[in-house]
């Protein structure tokens, strides 16, 4: 049985920069054990036509290593997905990172020895190591949401999941269904309408979409490599952890003229950040619906038949509160005469067929149907591996919603930690910037820990309660919980619907846990 100072989970973002920091920067002796066959997490498994960011690459990038920010050059403004997958690859060469992941190889089980202040780690192939510190940087968007239909597994055509997409498929002159209209729903659609003969859309509940504007990336690049740290000292500090427009006038006390402006320059500018622009927009139901119904009327402004336009216009829910998606041409593709769409609110499904899917008002026949129906997001990946310490289970423990003290740590399972966990801001924000700041922050524990020969740290359990609760009564101020959303685990069947994600933004997150946590307060340290 090999043993470890430390066993990552994960090599996304969050494990390669995590190996990183705790191999090369302090010396620990750092394995990281990975599902897939490489690197990239993400962006290694989302190979979906259409897929890219929805945060600009230079933000959406490593701000750790000057050199590396000054040496990769972007392509476009938003890049897809290859280019990422690429950079994450070049990361690990440029690192040396790989020599210390072992890939294709799932974790199953963690359990907590208390008399030798070890982790026991189990992989599927009935491996066992040890560690005195496990991370968990598995991802939360990294298990797939998997509907079942009656009678899927009569179809006889092909059926791809957006997230273990193949590759080299050709889709050219075939019928084609899709099933999901979020993020990865929106970004196959507009890209794969263009070369299939007929695409069908079925969709439960529509996104708002805002445009990308995506252009090549060179004049961002050239204006930020100057000082590119002070631009990223500005997102450490933003809202959104990226720049947007943080506007201070409530969009109620402006004009309807004064409004419009405002929303023609974020729309203009393009990407997530509309309801910064108002900061009434995220807690005020009438604040939201003229922000709201400013994102209809672009949709009716672009989708020639209005019946088709009022289908594809949310009215169900705050806008917001679903995450917004950020488009290349997705309403202007139901202008196409290939594309049509099924609203399952009117029309659900009522089974898959051998030659396609029957609905209430109709059979569709189809070459390829695609799934693009979401993940367990936030807790999917943490409550498929059977973590068990002092008799518990943490699934056990989180049924009921996750419980943590600062996303970082859950009492009653020392030594362990977790990466963009639930309760911090993690998918509220860019990601690689609350990655990095968890990340740090471990790394740095782990340091004082070893400088001080301290073996054991775990959170206070009152500590936690207060940070569970300070996490669901801010939820509670905003319009969040009213979407029945992944933020909320609503996408999951039975999954105990709690809003997720720390909602105070990126910046205010940061000042608490850095605030919190110069004396260790919260944490018993043995
Ligand atoms: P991941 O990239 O999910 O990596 C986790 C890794 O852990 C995976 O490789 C997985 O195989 C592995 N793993 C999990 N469980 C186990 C286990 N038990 N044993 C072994 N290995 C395991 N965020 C943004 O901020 N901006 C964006 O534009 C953006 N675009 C996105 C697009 C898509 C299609 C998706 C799905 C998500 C997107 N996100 C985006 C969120 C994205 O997940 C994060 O930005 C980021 O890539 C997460 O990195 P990570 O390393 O924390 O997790
Ligand atoms: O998943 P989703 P996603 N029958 O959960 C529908 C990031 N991301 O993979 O809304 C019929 O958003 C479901 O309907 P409803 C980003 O953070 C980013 O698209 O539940 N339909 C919904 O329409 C994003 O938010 C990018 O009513 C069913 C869709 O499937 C997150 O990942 C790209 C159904 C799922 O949408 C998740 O996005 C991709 C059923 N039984 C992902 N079950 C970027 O652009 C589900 N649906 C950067």
């Amino acid at each position: 049985m090999s043993q470890h100072d430390v066993i990552i989970i994960g090599a996304g973002f969050s494990g390669m920069y995590q190996l990183y920091t705790l191999r090369d920067q302090l010396g620990f002796d750092a394995l990281v054990i990975e599902a897939g066959d490489d690197v990239g997490g993400t962006w290694y498994w989302n190979r979906y036509p259409g897929a890219r960011v929805d945060i600009q690459s230079i933000e959406y990038s490593y701000s750790f290593s000057e050199e590396l920010q000054q040496e990769w050059d972007w392509t476009e403004r938003y890049s897809a997905q290859p280019e990422i997958r690429a950079y994450a690859e070049h990361v690990a060469d440029r690192f040396d990172l790989r020599r210390d992941i072992l890939f294709g190889t799932r974790v199953t089980a963690l359990d907590w020895d208390e008399s030798a202040t070890e982790w026991t780690v189990t992989t599927a192939d009935g491996q066992t190591r040890t560690a005195r510190f496990v991370i968990a940087a598995t991802g939360c968007l990294s298990v797939p949401s998997r509907p079942r239909f009656a009678g899927m597994d009569d179809f006889e055509g092909d059926l791809y999941w957006t997230s273990e997409y193949p590759q080299g498929t050709d889709l050219s002159g075939k019928r084609v269904a899709v099933i999901g209209t979020g993020s990865s729903g929106l970004q196959v659609i507009t890209a794969v309408a263009p070369e299939v003969a007929d695409l069908t859309v079925f969709q439960r509940t529509p996104s708002y979409a805002i445009p990308a504007h995506n252009e090549p990336a060179d004049a961002r690049l050239a204006a930020v490599r100057p000082d590119y740290e002070s631009f990223r000292e500005a997102s450490r500090a933003s809202l959104l952890g990226f720049q947007c427009v943080e506007g201070a006038i409530p969009v109620l006390e402006l004009t309807e003229d004064a409004a419009r402006v405002e929303l023609d320059s974020a729309w203009a500018e393009g990407g997530l950040c509309l309801n910064t622009r108002f900061p009434d927009a995220g807690t005020d139901p009438a604040a939201n619906a003229v922000v709201a119904e400013y994102a209809r009327g672009q949709i009716r402004a672009k989708v020639t038949d209005p019946v088709v336009a009022e289908k594809l216009s949310p009215r169900t829910y705050p806008i917001g509160s679903k995450r917004m998606c950020v488009d290349t041409g997705y309403y202007e593709t139901y202008n196409r005469p290939n594309v049509h769409l099924v609203d399952l609110r009117e029309t659900p499904i009522e089974r898959f067929t051998p030659t396609g899917i029957a609905t209430m008002s109709g059979d569709y026949a189809f070459d390829v149907i695609i799934m693009a129906t979401g993940f367990d997001a936030m807790t999917g990946a943490l409550n498929a591996i059977d973590i068990r310490a002092g008799g518990q289970r943490l699934a056990d423990k989180w049924a009921h919603g996750p419980r943590t003290y600062l996303g970082l740590m859950s009492h009653g399972f020392p030594n362990l930690f977790t990466v963009t966990g639930p309760q911090s801001p993690s998918v509220l924000s860019n990601m690689m910037t609350s990655i990095e700041f968890h990340v740090e922050w471990i790394a740095d524990t782990l340091k004082y820990l070893r400088e001080n020969d301290i073996q054991r740290i775990e959170p206070d359990l009152d500590a936690e309660d207060n940070w569970v609760r300070t996490n669901n009564d801010l939820a509670n101020l905003t319009l969040m919980p009213q979407a029945a959303s992944w933020y909320m685990g609503a996408n999951i069947p039975g999954k105990e619907q709690v809003f997720l994600p720390f909602v105070g933004g990126v910046g205010l997150y940061r000042q608490v846990v850095q605030g919190m946590t110069l004396n260790h307060h919260g944490f018993e340290l043995a």
